[in-house]
């Protein structure tokens, strides 16, 4: 077992294992908190109990790295739209404009996030030396889409809203990564040692947009990151074979495999990159043995390479904990 930092600069021979979303819906624990907070942005923005809720799924599992409970969306509302979570429906932001967006400064958006930096310093505290904190931020295209309103129903995406805003779409997308920088800068001068991306909505880019929409966008954070000497994880979820693109042009530290890729065609073809996750969430509501079955086949085709043991996307919300615990004793027994 290696920390995730060393793991992913020095290409180590290791494993690790966290999975993403490991903090919140499924944990009873989460759930009692989040049922006396009612508004999900102000409990981001308590910083005792993000930390209480990043600390939960490590204590309870012993996982080898935390990632900071807060939102992809917590830089839209730092940016001035305001983010709702409606039951049952997903976030809902208010209509963006674009005065107010070109208002902003980073001064006053880091203020902003202030809370979310605290929650990062007191979680470094209370985490063993030996684990690694996981700060994240969302891909600008990924943003963009809840930023532009296009998401409009739990599963549906109005791709028509962003071809009707090409203005729009250029201007966050030329603008924003200032922004995303500086978060994760700020994440990492708290505590934090390891950057997650999340390109969640990069599949539904066409081939021909993918270097504009997708590669570019990351590549300035991936860049800037190597800068800092920030190890960052990235994931252009549903890209399929564009994952090797991307692998090429964007170049960093670590890539979270969806649950479409095949690990052997990612063990032929993403090199010089510590590979990440791939196992289907919806396996570990599969029987036990079934679950472990397919968790096999992650982990005997990178025997022999650094692999981070973690999912395809986040664990469901109807993850019984009890199978999570079954997935890391197989991981670390393995
Ligand atoms: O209890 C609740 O209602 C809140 C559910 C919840 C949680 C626990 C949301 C609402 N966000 C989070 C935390 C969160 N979100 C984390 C930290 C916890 C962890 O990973 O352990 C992270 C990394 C995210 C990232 C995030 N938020 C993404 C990227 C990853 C992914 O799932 O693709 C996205 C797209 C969001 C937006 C978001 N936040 C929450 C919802 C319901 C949504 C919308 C998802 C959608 O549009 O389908």
């Amino acid at each position: 077992m290696s920390n995730l930092k060393e793991i992913l600069l020095n290409k180590k021979v290791c494993k690790s294992v966290w999975f993403m979303r490991q903090a919140g819906r499924y944990l009873p624990e989460f759930r009692e908190i989040r049922s006396q907070n009612q508004n999900f942005i102000n409990l981001c923005l308590n910083s005792n109990l993000s930390s209480e809720i990043t600390l939960q799924p490590i204590k309870r599992f012993d996982l080898d790295s935390a990632i900071i409970f807060s939102d992809i969306l917590m830089v839209p509302y730092a940016l001035g739209q305001n983010v709702n979570f409606v039951k049952d429906q997903g976030p809902k932001l208010d209509d963006f404009n674009v005065k107010k967006f070109l208002n902003n400064d980073i001064i006053s958006f880091t203020e902003k996030l202030h809370p979310v930096y605290k929650a990062i310093q007191i979680s470094r505290d209370k985490l063993s030396k030996k684990k690694s904190l996981i700060a994240f931020a969302g891909a600008p295209w990924t943003l963009l889409i809840y930023m532009l309103g296009a998401k409009q129903t739990k599963k549906e995406i109005q791709y028509k809203i962003i071809e009707d805003k090409q203005f729009e779409v250029n201007l966050i997308l030329d603008k924003i990564s200032d922004y995303l920088c500086t978060h994760l800068e700020n994440q990492v001068n708290a505590g934090a040692d390891v950057v997650q991306i999340f390109d969640s909505w990069a599949g539904l880019i066409t081939k021909e947009n993918l270097p504009s929409y997708c590669y570019i966008p990351n590549l300035k954070i991936v860049d800037f990151c190597k800068r800092k000497k920030i190890p960052v994880i990235c994931f252009p979820k549903g890209i399929k074979e564009n994952y090797k693109e991307f692998n090429n042009v964007v170049k960093p530290n670590g890539l979270n495999l969806d649950y479409d890729v095949e690990p052997l065609w990612a063990q032929q073809n993403l090199t010089n990159v510590v590979l990440q996750g791939g196992l289907n969430p919806k396996f570990l509501l599969l029987p036990e043995q079934e679950m472990f079955k397919q968790a096999e086949k992650y982990l005997k085709t990178f025997k022999d390479l650094p692999y981070v043991f973690n999912l395809g996307h986040g664990l469901l919300p109807e993850t019984d904990p009890d199978k999570v615990k079954k997935l890391i004793n197989f991981f670390r027994e393995y």
